[in-house]
């Protein structure tokens, strides 16, 4: 159905952001994921956040894996850079291009398959190296795209859409990313975008790596009764822990919520996340008590979502590693080939 151009008409007084776009110019084209797939909504949520935050396409890389999650990015921001790597390597690739192009807002989507099976391994080394990036796993608990086994995220007593149990405990990848040091975790619903698209802002503004874990169900082969990532499922045992709004530097920052309730982070960026707590007790900055509550609530059977972690002093690998400004393909003669003087100086220091 890819052959099918999706119209560019549209309505003349469709709201335009600050580069005069409209949300029609984030779009890309038409979904052929199954109607009522959760990875559509998050698409959705990804394009009405980049209109929000009035990114130019041109200054984002969509970069994904292999999965249903990872087709999605064809789906939105049409105008963008974009790589549809291996199986599981998002992260490893989006790494490389970080450091040979610092400059780019690149935007990583994963599938739970690609990211917590064949993936793993690359998702742990993009995190704990803080890699300057948006990653978002869609997760649906199964391999979509093959036609519905459990994947490592399932929990462990939840049973296939033809009743066989899964008997092998889940891989959390928002505890793992907190563990690993990825200095902004949040987990969301494809089902509310509301909570999601500020998530998304707030992810885009970070200075550092940004993991998003959206559970997003999967119509096809896991939302029944008995899945613990199913529509119904999510919506009864959602506990949200804050409710979000990014406010970027041009906006005033207005006092709307209870004294003793909010909670306002400054990012590098100078736009503010502001966390009206839900959960008194919850603190996003506190690493091991985050850590501890959303195992308790995960062994209660609840789905924790919000902002889970954030770190005020993040920085990313591109900060530590010293990289250049300018993109690698941009340096001329001069600046690869610095003459003998230059190599002899350095040899020098190394004597
Ligand atoms: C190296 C390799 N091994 C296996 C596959 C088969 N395969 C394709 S997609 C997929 C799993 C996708 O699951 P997930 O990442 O959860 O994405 P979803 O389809 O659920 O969104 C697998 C195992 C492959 N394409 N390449
Ligand atoms: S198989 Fe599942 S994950 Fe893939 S498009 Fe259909 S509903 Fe979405
Ligand atoms: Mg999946």
């Amino acid at each position: 159905m890819t052959y099918i151009l999706k119209p560019k008409f549209h309505h003349p007084d469709l709201p335009k952001n600050k580069l005069g776009f409209t949300h029609r110019d984030y779009e890309g084209s038409v979904s052929t994921l199954c109607a009522g797939c959760g990875h559509d909504s998050i698409s959705s949520a990804i394009i009405q956040a980049c209109f929000e935050l009035d990114l130019p396409p041109h200054r984002v890389a969509k970069m994904s894996g292999i999965g249903c999650s990872s087709k999605t990015p064809t789906y939105f921001l049409g105008q963008s850079h974009g790589f549809n790597s291996v199986h599981g390597r998002m992260p490893t690739v989006a790494t490389g291009a970080s450091l040979a192009n610092r400059d780019l807002i690149y935007l990583g989507v994963s599938g739970d398959g690609d990211s917590a099976s064949i993936g793993l391994g690359h998702f742990a080394h993009c995190l704990r190296r803080g890699v300057k990036m948006v990653y978002i796993v869609e997760n649906n608990g199964v391999y979509g795209l093959t036609k519905g086994q459990f994947s490592a995220t399932a929990d462990a007593g939840s049973t296939s859409k033809k009743g066989v149990g899964n008997t092998d405990e889940p891989i959390d990848l928002v505890s793992m990313a907190i563990l690993l040091g990825a200095t902004y975790v949040g987990r969301g619903f494809s089902g509310d975008k509301e909570q999601l698209v500020p998530l998304i802002k707030g992810a885009i503004l970070h200075r550092g790596i940004a993991f998003l874990d959206v559970i997003s169900p999967c119509v096809a082969f896991n939302n029944h009764p008995g899945s613990t990532k199913s529509f119904d499922y999510v919506r009864e045992h959602n506990d949200a822990v804050n409710k979000l709004d990014v406010m970027i530097p041009r906006e005033a920052i207005t006092a709307e919520y209870e004294p003793g309730t909010v909670v306002d982070v400054t990012q590098h960026d100078g736009s503010t996340i502001r966390l009206r707590k839900l959960e008194e007790a919850y603190d996003p900055t506190d690493k091991l008590a985050a850590m501890a509550y959303i195992q308790e609530r995960h062994h209660a059977g609840e789905v924790v979502t919000g902002l889970l972690h954030i770190r005020h002093d993040s920085g990313d690998l591109n900060d530590r590693m010293n990289t250049v400004e300018v993109p690698l393909n941009s340096l001329g003669e001069a600046e690869l080939c610095p003459g003998g003087a230059a190599i002899d100086a350095i040899n020098a220091g190394l004597r």
